[in-house]
């Protein structure tokens, strides 16, 4: 066996992931390991409750995409009630959503990615990290780190929309079965209206500059952490009231852009602490049965795939299924399309923005049936989200959710496929390993949240996590 590099946890993410890689003599990447060392629960929390708790209840999984939780959930319940939601709703929760899409953006790459790429103040909070490989000048640096500070400013102004909207960010309590409950008075109009005049100024003449830098002095980047090749989509933010959606669902393989058929998604568990009944399954009879302890078994990320193959969820695959995006599949290409996309919706909320009005009807009363089956399928800012729900009797007796990081950082299948980040590690050459940079930049430009993919807490005492500052 060669020498193991082991990050555990990888910081400047959500939630505790580790990776552990093999390299050569080389110090090439020749084997990879991601463990999500947390389980999550909330499938066993949602049974035999009120199928309509999910809306709030799946939210807490994370604090940074809970509206795309939110919506998942809605459209898993509506579809089980065999409802629709109007279009007034449709607006609104696209500018909820949409609001959430570009705080998280700007936070993926500001806060979580771009001190790989430029060194931090000495003696400050923009540690841990490697400083190696810096290649900007002291005055783009500077501008960058600027650049940083105003990003928390301008993701505060993101949330505001969001909380206009919806009472509250995260966790948002405007969004029900039905519709959404809030109608926006003019003075909300005129608020959300300003933000996003801030929000759309920043994106446009601040993150795309930066975003541009960095791929200009990282060009190699484009050649680094390639992967699977294969790309997926649920699709997101409706059009209207059939289904259509502003970014399309679908699939990329082999440079074919194909449909999605939600009966083709399984979960495999194999190698994922769970009982071998719980793998093999299509999450509508899907079961997270928790066996720790399993030979083999390496991770509490379960390995979703779709069709028996491994797919990349996330901006990048949004963008280039939609032709919205003519490059390739890599490190750079992530980080480029992620700002793109930005780019694109914030132009879009504008649009749907000018169409809110204070005579919005967004809401209808919805009486619960005693039986239902539904599936609700959107995107998260990090890719495919699914909800999958069946009730009777008026309380839930199944519910499963599968992340877009599950897919992105999951372990090998019952087939030994390895997961999409594990993939994407293979190959790349490590220049100092006390220093892995090159690990972090393609772990980093996936945008992986283990904590909407798998939560913890010891039950004998009671910690959720600890931390060690240095
Ligand atoms: Ni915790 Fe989440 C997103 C979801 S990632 S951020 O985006 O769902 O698995």
């Amino acid at each position: 066996m060669g020498t193991i590099i082991k990050l555990d946890p990888v910081t400047r993410l959500e939630g505790h992931l580790k990776i552990e890689v093999e390299i050569d003599g080389s110090n090439k990447v020749v084997n990879a390991h991601s463990t999500g060392n947390m389980f999550r629960g909330f499938e066993k929390i949602l049974v035999g409750r009120d199928p309509r708790d999910a809306v709030h209840l799946t939210q807490r999984i994370c604090g940074l995409c809970p509206v795309s939780h939110a919506i998942a959930s809605v459209k898993a319940i509506e579809n089980a009630f065999g409802f629709k939601a109007n279009n007034d709703a449709i607006v609104l929760r696209n500018l909820i959503q949409g609001s959430n899409f570009l705080s998280d953006h700007i936070l993926q790459f500001y806060h979580l990615s771009v001190l790989d790429y430029v060194k931090g103040p000495e003696k400050s909070p923009w540690v841990p990290g490697y400083d190696i490989d810096m290649r900007l000048t002291a005055a783009e640096t500077q501008a960058v780190i600027n650049n940083y500070i105003k990003a928390l400013e301008i993701r505060r102004k993101a949330h505001e929309m969001a909380a206009i909207l919806s009472g509250k960010i995260p966790h948002v309590m405007s969004i029900v079965p039905g519709g959404v409950t809030k109608v926006p008075l003019s003075t909300d109009i005129t608020k959300f209206k300003t933000y996003l005049t801030d929000v759309k100024a920043f994106i446009d003449n601040v993150y795309m500059n930066d975003v541009n830098l960095i791929a200009e002095k990282y060009s190699d980047y484009y050649s680094v952490g390639k992967g699977v090749g294969n790309l997926l989509t649920f699709g997101v933010f409706d059009t209207d009231t059939s289904g259509n959606t502003l970014f399309r669902r679908g699939t990329y393989k082999n440079g074919i852009i194909g449909t999605i058929d939600p009966l083709k998604v399984k979960e495999f568990t194999k190698y994922s602490w769970y009982s071998d009944d719980s793998g093999n399954r299509n999450p509508s009879d899907g079961k997270t049965d928790v066996m720790y302890a399993k030979t083999g078994a390496y991770s509490y990320l379960k390995a979703p795939r779709y069709d028996g193959e491994v797919y990349e969820l996330g901006p990048l695959a949004r963008m280039i299924i939609n032709g919205e995006y003519t490059g390739n599949i890599s490190v750079m290409d992530r980080h480029m399309a992620r700002a793109l996309e930005t780019k694109k919706l914030a132009g879009q909320m504008v649009i749907w923005a000018n169409m809110m009005t204070t005579s919005m009807k967004p809401y209808t009363q919805l009486k619960l049936p005693t039986s239902g089956v539904g599936i609700g399928l959107t995107e998260a800012p990090r890719g495919a989200l699914g909800h999958w729900l069946n009730f009777s009797s008026q309380r839930t007796t199944n519910y499963q959710i599968i992340t877009p990081t599950c897919w992105n950082a999951s372990p090998r299948d019952d087939f030994g496929k390895m997961g999409a980040i594990e993939q994407a590690l293979i190959g790349v050459t490590i220049a100092d390993i006390t220093k892995p940079i090159e690990l972090l930049r393609i772990v980093h430009s996936f945008d992986p949240c283990t904590g909407c993919s798998v939560h913890v807490i010891d039950s004998e005492k009671n910690i959720k996590s600890e931390f060690v500052v240095s």
